[in-house]
C-alpha cells in the first residue's frame, strides 16, 4: 500500500523521525522538476546520535546507474571525519564536527561551471572546494531519505540508514548567496525551494505513522 501525504504550510512543525536502525525505513520525496542540475543548494535540519558510531546517509538521489547526489556523515575506522557528498563517483569531504542530538542546519552548494562546492553548518560557511567541474546531475532518479539505495530503489543496509530526525529539506537549482543561506538557518522562509519545498512537499512513505506534527518512519 502506498501512502501519499500532502503537507501544507498550515502545519507548523513537520519532522521526520527515524527511530530505529532498520532496512525498511525510508521516505521518497517527489521533486517539483526534473533533477538535471548544473547547480544546486540543498539544505536540511538534522539531528542524529549515530554519526559517531558509523557512516550515516542523510540524502540519496539515485538513478539506475549512479548515486547522482548522496550526502553522508562519514566515519573512517572509529573516527568521525566529517560530512561529504557524492555525485556519480568519488566524494568531496568537509572536515566538520559530527552531528549530534541538537538540531543542526546543514546546506551544501555546488556549481558546475566553477566546480565550487561549499558546506554550511548553522549558517557558518566552510572553505570552498573544487569538485566535478562541468558535471551535470542526471534526471530520472528517485530521492530517498532514510536509506542508501544500492540499486534504483532497494538493497538497503541498516548499518547505513538514517536514525534521528530530519526536517526542512529544501533544494534550489541555483547556488544561493551566503546571506540567504544564513537567513534560512535563522528561520526565514524565502526563497521557496524550486526543486524541493518542504512546506509543499509530496512524499511517498510506505511505513509511516503520523503523530501530531511528526511522522514516524519504521
Ligand atoms: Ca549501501
Amino acid at each position: 500500500i502506498l501512502l501519499f501525504i500532502f503537507w501544507f504550510s498550515v502545519v507548523p512543525i513537520k519532522t521526520l523521525v527515524f527511530p530505529t536502525e532498520s532496512c525498511t525505513s525510508f521516505v521518497e520525496m517527489i521533486p517539483q522538476k526534473p533533477m538535471n542540475l548544473t547547480a544546486f543548494t540543498l539544505c536540511m535540519r538534522v539531528a542524529t546520535e549515530l554519526s559517531s558510531q558509523r557512516e550515516i546517509i542523510l540524502f540519496a538521489y539515485r538513478t539506475g546507474n549512479y548515486d547522482e547526489l548522496n550526502v553522508w556523515g562519514e566515519l573512517d575506522g572509529r573516527a568521525t571525519v566529517g560530512l561529504s557528498f557524492y555525485m556519480a563517483g568519488n566524494p568531496v569531504l568537509f572536515k566538520v564536527p559530527e552531528l549530534r542530538a541538537l538540531i543542526t542546519h546543514l546546506c551544501v552548494t555546488w556549481d558546475s561551471t566553477s566546480g565550487l562546492a561549499v558546506l554550511f553548518l548553522d549558517g557558518k560557511r566552510s572553505l570552498s572546494k573544487i569538485y566535478k567541474k562541468d558535471h551535470t546531475v542526471s534526471p530520472g532518479g528517485r530521492v530517498i531519505l532514510g536509506q542508501d539505495p544500492d540499486i534504483y530503489l532497494g538493497d538497503f543496509d541498516k548499518h547505513q540508514n538514517f536514525v534521528g530526525e530530519i526536517c526542512d529539506v529544501n533544494m534550489w537549482d541555483v547556488v544561493l548567496p551566503d546571506s540567504v543561506i544564513q537567513g534560512i538557518f535563522a528561520g526565514q522562509r524565502e526563497p521557496r525551494g524550486n526543486v524541493f519545498d518542504w512546506d509543499m512537499q509530496l512524499f511517498h512513505c510506505p511505513n509511516c505513522v503520523m503523530c501530531n506534527h511528526k511522522i514516524l518512519i519504521y
